[in-house]
């Protein structure tokens, strides 16, 4: 079998997706994700006009090889770019080599360790009744656990506080949330984080008084905090018992944690930014997080990403990979295909597509009882409508921006 075509597809059914979609003389198609969200075309950029014509005649079986020669011949290493452009392509061979076998993907990397995926969903709300209404919602969707972001007064636009009417599904439905937009310039949001630091204790207790002490609850703190507010914040939160506090600090500086884990038992969950083992290596072998949240799609396939969970798994810290809109069917089909294989699996985050987007991939995973899996088509189990695809060109999209009170930029 050899690679006879390698086509990069951009679509925007809702939101922007970059697809790489192999085709082998054996008449298979496998699929890979390479969207990177507001940075989109970089990646096509980086897999037409570099990758895809080192692909054609190469041998799909061949997946270790062709990480290694597209990680160590391209000279510059790592990087979001780079690493989702690897992942397209890993991901891709192994939907392909899966099919070839005629096995679901799990099977090929060793078989389901669980019969489903523990998926946690986002609920958000502006003030509390909002957000105890949005929660219900989820528990009535059949989630077992979810993510809990609130408004905070005195603020704008918070990260993950659902603010957009769906754009692609029924009308009038919440939209979960999309912080990207469409248009020319990214869109400023205000931030402060000590009024956070008080607003965001007394919501968490709120919310465990409304619904009890068992529902696993989660929290992303969105990297805006210094090592010292985190390691208050963990503190403060943790008599509300969190599954765990996500991104709390920019944790590019792996040594910050230290002092986060010094002050606070609350789990903590990082890495959706990060790219290769080595974001990891202080924070996995201090044990300074308890949940790595890469992604499939933006740490070089599920090659990478395997060995990053392997390396983790010493260390007791389990996944919790990455799954918001922004990574598409694809991405998160590989996703769960991983999940039922390893052991140290944690918890996966789903937030469901839009209608749309569904239409262009049409996928076989199954949602029950608060429960992934994979389905037991051979591959990957998600198929690209190339025609339905064609009919939504790229939109130029940015994520928000952070300011201060007093104007400064801060992270997002
Ligand atoms: O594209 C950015 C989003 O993927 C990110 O903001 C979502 O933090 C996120 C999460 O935990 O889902
Ligand atoms: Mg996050």
């Amino acid at each position: 079998m050899i690679i006879e075509q390698a086509e990069v597809v951009v679509t925007s059914p809702g939101r922007n997706f970059v697809t790489l979609r192999l085709t082998t003389d054996d008449g298979l198609v496998g699929l890979g994700d390479a969207t990177l969200n507001g940075r989109e075309l970089a990646v096509v950029s980086y897999l037409r006009d570099h990758v895809v014509p080192l692909l054609i005649g190469r041998d799909p079986h061949r997946i270790e090889d062709t990480w290694q020669f597209l990680y160590r011949s391209a000279y510059w290493r790592r990087g979001p770019v780079t690493m989702a452009a690897i992942a397209a392509v890993d991901v891709a061979l192994w939907d392909l080599k899966a099919q070839a076998a005629g096995m679901p993907l799990y099977q090929l990397l060793g078989g389901a360790s669980r019969t489903g995926l523990l998926a946690y969903g986002h609920a958000s709300g502006r003030d509390l009744p909002e957000l105890f209404d949005s929660i219900r919602d989820h528990l009535e969707q059949g989630y077992r656990a979810i993510r809990v972001q609130t408004g905070v007064p005195g603020l704008n636009a918070v990260y993950g506080v659902a603010a957009n009417q769906r754009a692609d599904d029924t009308a009038g439905a919440r939209y979960d949330y999309e912080p990207a937009s469409r248009g020319a310039f990214p869109q400023e949001e205000d931030w402060d984080t000590r009024a956070y630091l008080r607003h965001l204790p007394g919501v968490f207790e709120a919310v465990r008084g409304e619904f009890g002490p068992e529902l696993p609850l989660l929290h992303d703190g969105h990297h805006r905090m210094t090592p010292i507010q985190a390691a208050k914040l963990g503190k403060a939160l943790e008599p509300y018992d969190l599954f765990w506090l996500e991104d709390c600090t920019p944790a590019e500086n792996q040594q910050g944690l230290r002092l986060v884990r010094q002050h606070t038992t609350t789990p903590l969950a990082i890495g959706e930014i990060f790219n290769t083992v080595y974001d990891y290596q202080t924070l996995v072998t201090e044990q300074l997080i308890d949940y790595v949240r890469s992604a499939v799609t933006h740490t070089g396939g599920i090659t990478h990403l395997r060995k990053i969970l392997d390396f983790a798994a010493q260390y007791q810290i389990k996944s919790g990979m990455h799954g918001p809109t922004d990574i598409s069917p694809v991405g998160m089909a590989a996703a769960l295909h991983l999940g039922l294989a390893i052991h140290n699996f944690g918890i996966q985050e789903y937030m469901k597509h839009g209608t749309r987007t569904d239409e262009v991939f049409r996928q076989t995973f199954t949602w029950t009882d608060g429960l992934l899996h994979p389905g037991d088509q051979p591959g990957l189990g998600v198929t690209l409508d190339v025609d339905e695809a064609g009919k939504y060109p790229y939109e130029r999209a940015y994520l928000p921006y952070n300011r201060l009170t007093d104007g400064t930029v801060h992270d997002w």
